[in-house]
Formats: structure tokens, sequence, C-alpha cells
């Protein structure tokens, strides 16, 4: 039986199995990104409620694992040289899941960094901008009640972001090389939380990119991104 014992998180969510990988989540746009990763994969592992509105997240025993104080993370007991892993930042754990299993990510070099370019476009612009964008239309309306401006500002951000997936989708099914990979994994859950999550599909006017919709509802019907998407369970 795989020894976290170097993982000081293993003492707040004691691993049932410590022989598969331990995921530290919640079923938000970011955390489900590894969830359907590890769903897609058929890896084994065992899922930890990290309920960040306790910010349990920035117990020390967490931030040991990351740093950053955020989901989502994972422990993998059998990592590189069969050694036990940490890591935090799902565009870093998407590419360690692909490596290691070598999926999700072309082979031929010059597509891999197409794909990291799109995981980088998400993790820099799509993930940041949207979760402003959110946070002043949603959680914060009140606050910004009499000035438009934080609002507007990344609307307008995420419109034209939309509009860049817009074009990329015109004529093609997957983002990369008519191949699903982890830059889809990235971005479709942010896409879908604009509407399931924030509730702002009209004041995106999202009807004016089909292309982008149909591709984030055709991948969140994928049977490992329907289990994916609910982990850890949201009841
Ligand atoms: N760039 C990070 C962002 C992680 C992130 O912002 N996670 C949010 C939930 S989606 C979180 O843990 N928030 C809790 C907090 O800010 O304390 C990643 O992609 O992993």
């Amino acid at each position: 039986m795989a020894d976290l014992s170097a993982f000081p998180v293993s003492r707040l969510f004691p691993a049932q199995n410590p022989d598969v990988i331990q995921l530290y989540s919640l079923a938000t746009p970011n955390g489900v990104k590894v969830s359907i990763a590890l769903e897609e994969l058929g890896l084994p592992y065992e899922v930890h409620k990290i309920d960040i509105s306790t910010d349990i997240q920035k117990h020390p025993d967490f931030v040991a694992l990351n740093p950053n104080g955020r989901i989502p993370a994972i422990v993998d007991p059998d990592g590189p040289d069969g050694k036990p892993i940490g890591l935090f930042e799902s565009g870093a754990i998407l590419i360690y899941l692909a490596e290691k299993t070598g999926k999700l990510l072309p082979k031929d070099p010059a597509l891999r960094y197409e794909t990291l370019c799109w995981l980088m476009w998400q993790m820099g612009g799509v993930g940041p901008m949207f979760g402003q964008f959110g946070h002043f239309y949603k959680y914060a309306a009140d606050k910004v009640a009499n000035n438009p401006y934080p609002t507007e500002r990344y609307r307008n951000e995420t419109r034209r972001l939309l509009d860049i997936l817009e074009e990329r989708l015109a004529n093609r099914q997957f983002l990369v090389n008519e191949e699903y990979t982890i830059a889809d994994i990235a971005i479709f859950p942010w896409v879908r939380s604009l509407t399931t999550g924030y509730g702002a599909a009209e004041a995106l006017n999202l009807t004016d990119f089909p292309k982008t919709e149909a591709w984030a509802k055709r991948l969140s019907e994928r049977p490992a991104a329907a289990r994916g998407l609910n982990v850890p369970p949201r009841a």
C-alpha cells in the first residue's frame, strides 16, 4: 500500500485507497477539468471534496500541496520513477495525466504544441476573464450596482474570447487536429458555466456563438464528461 504520509493533505483528508490518484476538488469549471480527464482516461481515483466556502484550501496542510491555496490538486502515488508526486494548477495536472497515459495530447510535436497553445490560452485568458465576468455579473452584482464598468469590461473580454473560439470551431469538431484533447477539456467546462453557473446566456448574447455552444454541448454529453462534471457530487 502506498505511503502518502509525506503529503500533509493526507492527514486532513485521509485516503481510503492510497494506491489510486487522490483528487482534491470541487465541481467548478477548474475542478471538473481534472475529473473529466480522469474519467476519460479511465484512471482510478479517489475524490476529496474541498468546500472552498470554508477556506479549508488555505489550511497549511492543503497549502503544502498547493501553495496557491486553491482547487484542483492531486497526489499520484505512482508518479515519475514510481514515486508519489503532488501537483496543482489544472493545466499542469492535465498535461501530467496526458503524458502519464499517452492520451489526450497528440504525439506529433507540432500538434502537441498547438494543443498546449490552446491550453495556455484557457489558463491565461478564458479562466481568469470568464471568472471575473461571473464574479461581477452574478456574485458581486450588488457591489457594482452603481458602476457598470467592471461587468462591461469583463463582458466585452468574454465575448472577445468567445469570438476567437467561434472562429476556431467554424469548421472543426475539436480545437486541434480533429481529436479530443486536453485543450477541449480545459475550455468547454468554462463555456458551459456561462449558462449553467452564471445564468448569463442573454447578457452575453450567446446565440452569437452557435458553433461554440454546440461544441460545448456535444463534449459535455460524452459519457466520461457527464460523469466528470459531477465530481465530487454536488448534492
Ligand atoms: N489557475 C488555477 C485556478 C484555480 C482556482 O481559481 N480555483 C478556485 C475554484 S474554481 C478556488 O479554489 N477558489 C478558492 C479560493 O480562491 O480560495 C487552476 O486552473 O487550477
